[in-house]
């Protein structure tokens, strides 16, 4: 049987990046040329760590197009197709889901549901969801009943300070979390090993898991110190121009095994 190969689907930056949504963040320039060379960078920081990265048909007049993590959820089982919470972005999922069917079932969820990637994390069999300016109690209803066939639960978590779920929490290993508590509850994540994100760093819950490494963005040292101390092996990257644009790690792929 063929190897498994590690997915990464990537998306390149548009040239409307500066007109991208923002929520949390006050709108600063952006320079794309710049942004866009950070984003070659972090799809050879995957690369390097063994992923096969295909771009997804580009979409330019999409400002939030290379935040692909949002249009969809993938499992091991199927791919659940979102419906972004921002209309902006809604039809980006357009172009997600062919390129998806080549690998996974695929599911969709349908008006009023409205939920965004960002907003899921999968750790093993255990599913959390935040309840956010994106992701409204039906889109997790939806992906909670798509989800329950294969065995999954499915819990909502409440966010309140920041974009999404992942802003402020995100799998660093197995069994294991690196979370904010001022964003979230590390209660809600009982049963795994919570690492803290610095007090002086609390955009930094934000990696990206691939194999036993993860993709860090480079402004936050302190609490890549606090990685490294844990045993997990970091990737640093610049993203400093998507971050304008409310964007990090985990936003721009969608990871998966094949
Ligand atoms: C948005 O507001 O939708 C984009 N400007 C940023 C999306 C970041 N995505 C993510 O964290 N998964």
């Amino acid at each position: 049987m063929a190897k498994p190969v590690v997915h990464a689907l990537t998306r390149a930056v548009s040239p409307g990046l500066a007109r991208c949504e923002l929520t949390y963040l006050a709108r600063v320039p952006i320079d794309v040329e710049r942004a866009a060379i950070q984003h070659r960078a972090y799809e050879t920081a995957l690369a390097g760590l063994g992923c096969r990265v295909t771009r997804l048909p580009p979409a330019p007049e999409h400002p939030d197009a290379v935040f692909v993590e949002d249009t969809a959820v993938v499992l091991d089982e199927l791919a659940v197709i979102a419906r972004p919470g921002a209309p902006s972005r809604r039809t980006e999922t357009a172009s997600v889901a062919p390129v998806l069917a080549r690998y996974r079932a695929l599911a969709a969820l349908e008006a009023p549901a409205t939920l965004d990637g960002g907003d899921v994390l999968v750790a093993g069999r255990r599913v959390f969801v935040g309840r956010s300016t994106r992701t409204n109690r039906e889109g997790f209803e939806a992906l909670r009943a798509a989800l329950a066939p294969h065995g999954y639960t499915v819990a909502a978590v409440e966010t309140g300070r920041c974009l999404h779920l992942k802003s402020a929490v995100t799998p660093v290993g197995p069994d294991t979390v690196l979370l904010n508590p001022e964003w979230v509850s590390p209660e809600a994540f009982d049963g795994l090993r919570r690492i803290l994100v610095d007090p002086a760093e609390p955009a930094a819950a934000n990696a990206l898991r691939v194999g036993d490494a993860v993709v860090f963005p480079e402004a936050y040292p302190r609490t890549r110190e606090r990685l490294e101390r844990a045993g997990i092996d970091t990737v640093a990257v610049d993203l400093s121009e998507l971050a304008k644009a409310e964007g990090a790690v985990t936003c721009c792929s969608l990871v998966f095994t094949a």
